[in-house]
């Protein structure tokens, strides 16, 4: 038998019954049983809307721009203009790790800016009090820069953040720019990436033509220094040479948006919550870029071969090899002590848009395999590849998202690569595509979009994986079914993982997790204690 213990395709229908048949119809298309070779020939969907009452993994809109991509930037004021519930939720809930340069360096990033709307300001309008939180933070932080970030009652009252906005920008001569993220504007936080990058190409990059010193100038996008993985992406650049001109935003700063068009080359991590910026910065400034993945030593390498391959300097190839072969020794005698004890093992993964799939490369480091993985929020695209984009249809939901037109900006565009020299290196670097989840995996294995609680359930009982990869939300409901659980978000306070050095924390930190018996002593409170039970005497 497979390491399946039941036939995927029979776990799917079993679990589809258990559901009223309108909502299997359509849970149904999100759960995918991998076909082997014939995977190309596969759909999932994907960014449609939660089944309510589901229990979702999901966030909102206001979450993916607020907190993922505007969140790590430390020396922006993110006000939220709301209730202080939507901000108390976005304040440092996530591990983003900054780093001033100086303990005088501005860093704001542990506070929490917040309008506290009231019932009267919902009645009567809260853009007053917004302006006044603007004066507020300006006194108090003298900041470089204001963020106003929507919470839903502001959409629902038609509080309007960007005149606010221009009109502070006016008063208080800094640069403030509004968000209309609204929590319910889209279906998932991929809603809010989209709108933060839409603001960052309108109001901020490209305000600062001086570039960061040094050679092999790259901007590094769709990292957000979770459990201080840029930290050890800096060593590695570094230490190859390879000049990092801005971050976005893991260990960031404002003045680094402002000059990231005057970088060579925009290398994509998550391509999720960021691809937008990459395809706006190229039209408008003719910066190439292509998708690289630091999770998983052996990506890791990879990927600055291909960096070191773009710029084509053999020195810096050499470096790199150099770098390679120093941090791989490293990284190899490591896994070659816990190999023996993961190997064989199984792991499934349910997080946001990109790790779900990075994340599999660690453990495929580590023998073991994906049982099956999904993402909270990703698109057709983030499964099937880039290829599918042309295919898919624009709902309602996409189409409240605002589409920028970028034009060249004449001034500023520089040619970085001729059509020749591109053509030469598409086979090697691949520009402007990605492959998607599905590619990397199994035959057999389940990829489902948008996991239900129910569905969770139905995995762990049935398939019992070693690890179980998700968030804080589902962490004590997996640990309390006696599988050990690891957070992908916020590392459970661990890593970096990201890199070599992060590779060599994961390998380590999954040994000890999955070959831990403590999980099969541990009972649910249900199993252990009698619980009592009453009937109604009719
Ligand atoms: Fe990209 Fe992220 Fe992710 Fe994401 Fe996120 Fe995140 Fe994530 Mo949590 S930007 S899609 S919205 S890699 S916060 S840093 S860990 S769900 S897989």
């Amino acid at each position: 038998m497979s390491k399946f213990e039941m036939d995927p395709t029979r776990w799917k229908q079993e679990v589809l019954k258990s559901y009223p048949s309108k909502i299997a119809k359509k849970r149904d298309k999100s759960i995918i049983v991998h076909e082997g070779e014939n995977h190309e020939s596969q759909k999932i969907q994907a960014n449609v809307r939660t089944i309510p009452g589901i229990i979702t993994q999901r966030g909102c809109t206001y979450a993916g721009c607020k907190g993922v991509v505007l969140g790590p930037t430390r020396d922006i004021v993110n006000l939220v203009h709301g209730p202080i519930g939507c901000s108390f939720y976005a304040w440092l809930t996530r591990r983003n790790q900054t780093l001033p340069p100086t303990p005088d360096s501005p860093n704001y990033m542990n506070y929490c800016f917040s309008t506290d709307m009231q019932d009267s300001n919902i009645v009567f309008g809260g853009e007053i009090k917004l302006k006044q939180a603007c004066r507020e933070a300006f006194e108090i932080f003298k900041p470089k820069a204001i963020g106003i970030f929507s919470t839903c009652p502001v959409g629902l009252i038609g509080d309007d953040v960007h005149i606010v906005a221009r009109d502070m920008k006016e008063e208080l001569g800094i640069n403030i720019f509004g968000f209309s993220c609204e929590g319910y504007k889209g279906v998932s936080q991929s809603a809010g990436h989209h709108i933060a990058n839409n603001a960052l190409v309108k109001h901020v990059i490209g305000l600062n033509d001086t570039p960061a010193e040094g050679k092999f100038k790259i901007n590094m996008l769709g990292e957000y220094n979770i459990g201080g993985d840029a930290f050890e992406l800096e060593r590695i650049f570094e230490k190859c040479g390879i000049t990092l001109n801005s971050s976005f935003s893991g260990n960031s700063t404002m003045e680094q948006f402002e000059r990231a068009h005057m970088a060579e080359l925009n290398v994509v991590m998550c391509h999720r919550s960021i691809n937008y910026v990459a395809e706006m910065m190229e039209k408008k400034y003719g910066i190439p870029w292509f998708k690289v993945n630091f999770i998983g030593a052996e990506s890791s390498a990879k990927s600055l071969r291909r960096i070191a391959k773009y710029f084509g300097d053999a020195d810096l190839m050499a470096k790199v090899e150099e770098v390679i072969a120093e941090e791989l020794a490293i990284v190899k005698k490591t896994i070659e002590d816990i190999y023996p004890r993961t190997k064989g093992k199984t792991a499934m993964m349910f997080v946001g848009g990109s790790r779900a799939h990075h994340y599999q490369e660690l453990f495929t480091e580590l023998g073991m395999s994906t049982l099956s993985a999904g993402y909270e929020f990703g698109h057709r695209d983030d499964y099937e590849g880039r290829r599918v984009i042309p295919t898919i249809s624009i709902d309602a939901d996409s189409r409240n998202i605002e589409e920028l037109t970028i034009e060249k900006d004449e001034a500023k565009f520089k040619e970085r690569l001729s059509e020749e020299k591109k053509a030469e290196l598409e086979k090697d670097l691949q520009f402007n595509e990605y492959e998607g989840m599905m590619k990397d995996m199994e035959k057999g294995s389940l990829i489902i979009d948008d996991l239900s609680h129910h569905e969770m359930d139905k995995l762990i009982e049935i398939y019992h994986p070693d690890v179980f990869c998700a968030g804080i939300k589902e962490k004590y409901v997996v640990q309390k079914m006696g599988i050990p659980m690891k957070q992908l978000h916020s590392y459970d306070y661990g890593g970096p993982y990201a890199g070599f050095y992060g590779a060599v924390n994961f390998y380590k930190d999954i040994d000890m997790i999955a070959n831990t018996s403590i999980w099969k002593m541990i009972k649910a409170p249900w199993e252990k204690a009698e619980t009592i039970e009453a009937e109604y005497a009719a």
